[in-house]
C-alpha cells in the first residue's frame, strides 16, 4: 500500500439472476480498479432480504486501498453496476449488484452524492458480518468497534456460502 493511499471497504449484494456468480464476478472487478489494489474479501453469504424484497441476496465485503477519491471510488462502483445491468425503478428494489462505499479510512462524508460510514450499516448482519470476517477489530467512525454491534442485530438470517 502506498502512502497516499487510503483503506476503504465496498459492500457487494444482489439478488436477480445467478447473484453468487454476479457477486464473484464484482470482486474481480474491484481487483482490477485504477489506482487501487484489492487487500481482502471476505466468503460470500446468503442472506435474506431487508427493508427489500424478492430472493434471497448474495452479499460480500471487499478491503481496497486506493488512491481515488471518495467521489472516484463511488463513480467506478457505479460504472460496475451499470456493466451488470443495474436498474433502479425504486428504492430497495431487487438489484442484480449494488455496490456500496462502506467505510472510506476514517472520513466522514456527507454530501448530496456520498455518505460514509454507509448510514444504515451498523444495523444490517449483511454488512457487520462478512466486513467482520475480514476485518475483525475495525472500528466505524462516530459508532466505535464494529464487533459489538452485529450480536445486537436479531431477525436478519444469514449463513455463510
Ligand atoms: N449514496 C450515498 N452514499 C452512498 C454510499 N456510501 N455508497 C448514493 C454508495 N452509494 C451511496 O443508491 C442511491 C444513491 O445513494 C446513489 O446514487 C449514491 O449517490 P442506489 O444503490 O442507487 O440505491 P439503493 O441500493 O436502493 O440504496 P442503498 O442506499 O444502496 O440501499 P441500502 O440501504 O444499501 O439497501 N438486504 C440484504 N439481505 N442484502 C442487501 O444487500 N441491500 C439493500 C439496499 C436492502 N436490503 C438488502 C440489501
Ligand atoms: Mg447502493
Amino acid at each position: 500500500m502506498q502512502p497516499q493511499q487510503t483503506v476503504a471497504y465496498i459492500g457487494i449484494g444482489g439478488n436477480l439472476g445467478d447473484a453468487r456468480a454476479t457477486v464473484e464476478q464484482a470482486i474481480v472487478r474491484l481487483a482490477a480498479l485504477p489506482q487501487s489494489l484489492l487487500l481482502r474479501s471476505s466468503s460470500l453469504y446468503r442472506t435474506a432480504p431487508v427493508d427489500s424484497s424478492g430472493d434471497d441476496y448474495v452479499n460480500a465485503v471487499a478491503e481496497v486501498a486506493t488512491s481515488l477519491s471518495a467521489r472516484e471510488l463511488l463513480r467506478a462502483l457505479q460504472q460496475i453496476e451499470l456493466d451488470h445491468g443495474r436498474e433502479r425503478p425504486y428504492r430497495n428494489a431487487p438489484r442484480t449488484l449494488d455496490l456500496d462505499v462502506l467505510l472510506y479510512g476514517d472520513e466522514h462524508i456527507a454530501d448530496e452524492a456520498l455518505t460514509v460510514p454507509h448510514p444504515r450499516m451498523a444495523q444490517r448482519a449483511f454488512v457487520l458480518a462478512p466486513l467482520l470476517e475480514i476485518a475483525p477489530d475495525i472500528a466505524i467512525p462516530g459508532l466505535g468497534r464494529a464487533h459489538p454491534l452485529l450480536a445486537l442485530i436479531t431477525g436478519q438470517p444469514i449463513s455463510k456460502l
